[in-house]
């Protein structure tokens, strides 16, 4: 059987803005209270899934969040009629307006952690929607998050699950603490989970070791095949607030970079050994060295962050980087891609995108998309109204233009106008995506 990947990318909501919110992470700290351009971001994101499709590969979306979340608002005691709250709000409490706005659901790597149970497992794609619960403003996702993805993937193949109890010790950010290794067909594979420990760093780590090993068991993924890594508290205190802009996979590639884990040498070996003894083929462990790019070089350019994919026509097993335009700009990170792509491992191209908008809130090219492996049979239980196409792109870009500001700051988030117009741009997204589940009407 061969089990491909289709990526969801999150279509970037109408609210985008720089609230400043995002913990232990620099762009969003660096970035708070500019002016965002909505319009801008969404087109990137737009551009950045017709780039994919384009190249062959398996592209989908993913709608934003209705916003804003007026149940958090009412929740943290403002009340009256819905531009009443708006108004006390932002006089009384604009970080609060600014979460209730926020359109970080764009980041699909933290909608869920998705895996494929393999040999004795049920074989089904497993969904487990993540809590979010280190930051209020993401910590509204989950709810929406599991509507959406229990009515696209509905289909008895697929297995939604309800997200982890909302505490911190079970505290999960999805696909991006979760790294998949396979052989080529896609079917035999393994699953690497990476998790925080608080050793005195400044930032908290934002994964626990117990929801990892939670979705492990509800996923049912096969011990042996099942790897819990430790993320190097020097990544999270330079300002790797997830493993996915320090480390990312695809297929018999490890890319990652010196300090990313804590110990993981001799895991890593045996990984290594096994891969080679189940598949007949190498583990391509691409270590970057820190004394050549450094974790603060990482977290600059997002090189970690880019998207390793297998294009349509890349049939002969080659694979291809898809890169933030930072790290073109970026000396050491150019020369690190060129080393990638010099050296004996499946990386032969490199094609980069300009998601300025999303990676100044911390969003790289990986972070906006959320991998789902698939077989051939499933791919046809995924509503076709999702399924990325010339038509959709064409649709989405005038849908777009006609509802997203070019301009959004944080005193403009207590116009109560904006209300109206974002929900009139969730209710035609609704009918364009053909999805009840974002219809703004829809409450939990
Ligand atoms: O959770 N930024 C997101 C970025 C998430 C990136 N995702 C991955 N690495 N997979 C976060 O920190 C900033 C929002 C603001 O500041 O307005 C924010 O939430």
């Amino acid at each position: 059987m061969t089990i491909s990947e289709i990526n969801f990318d999150g279509i970037v909501g109408p609210t985008h803005h720089f609230g400043g919110l995002g913990i232990g992470n620099l762009a969003s700290h660096r970035h708070a209270g500019e002016v965002a351009n909505p319009r801008a971001a969404a087109l990137q994101g737009l551009d950045k899934m017709a780039t994919l499709a384009r190249l062959g590969c398996r592209q989908a979306v993913l709608p934003p969040q209705p916003r804003p979340d007026m149940g958090l608002l009412r929740a943290c005691g403002f009340a009256g009629t819905p531009a009443e709250i708006i108004g006390q709000a932002s006089q009384a409490a604009p970080s609060l307006l600014s979460a209730a706005y926020s359109a970080s659901s764009m980041w699909a790597a933290n909608a869920a952690t998705v895996t494929r149970s393999n040999r004795g497992g049920d074989r089904r794609t497993h969904f487990s929607p993540a809590n979010l619960v280190s930051s209020l403003h993401r910590s509204i996702e989950p709810q929406w998050t599991t509507a959406v993805l229990r009515e696209i993937f509905a289909d008895a193949s697929f297995c939604v699950h309800d997200p982890l109890p909302p505490a911190t010790p079970l505290r999960d950010e999805g696909a991006a603490n979760h790294m998949r290794l396979s052989d080529p067909s896609g079917d035999d594979s393994w699953d690497l989970f990476v998790y925080g420990e608080a050793q005195g760093t400044r930032f908290p780590p934002r994964q626990a070791e117990a929801a990892c090993q939670a979705i492990a068991r509800r996923h049912q993924l096969l011990p042996q095949r099942t790897l819990f890594l430790q993320q190097h508290p020097a990544a999270i205190e330079a300002g790797a607030f997830h493993n996915d802009v320090v480390a990312t996979s695809c297929e018999n590639v490890l890319l990652y970079h010196q300090l990313a884990f804590e110990d993981a040498e001799s895991a890593l070996d045996q990984l290594a050994a096994d891969f080679q003894k189940s598949t007949g083929g190498p583990l391509y462990r691409i270590e970057i060295a820190a004394n050549d790019f450094s974790l603060a070089d990482a977290i600059d350019t997002y090189l970690f962050n880019s998207q390793i994919v297998r294009a349509g026509d890349d049939r002969d097993g080659s694979l291809r980087l898809i890169s933030p335009l930072a790290c073109q700009q970026h000396p050491r990170a150019r020369a690190a891609i060129d080393k990638i792509l010099a050296d004996p491992n499946p990386i032969t191209a490199v094609e980069f995108v300009d998601l300025r908008e999303s990676m100044n809130n911390g969003g790289g090219p990986a972070c906006l998309r959320l991998r789902v492996p698939i077989d051939d049979d499933q791919l046809e239980k995924i509503p076709a109204s999702l399924i990325w196409s010339p038509q959709l792109d064409d649709r989405l870009r005038a849908w777009v233009i006609s509802h997203y500001p070019t301009k959004l700051t944080l005193d403009d988030l207590g116009d109560f106008d904006r209300i109206e117009q974002t929900q009139q741009a969730m209710r035609e997204l609704s009918s364009i995506l053909n999805l009840q589940s974002i219809r703004p009407d829809v409450s939990f």
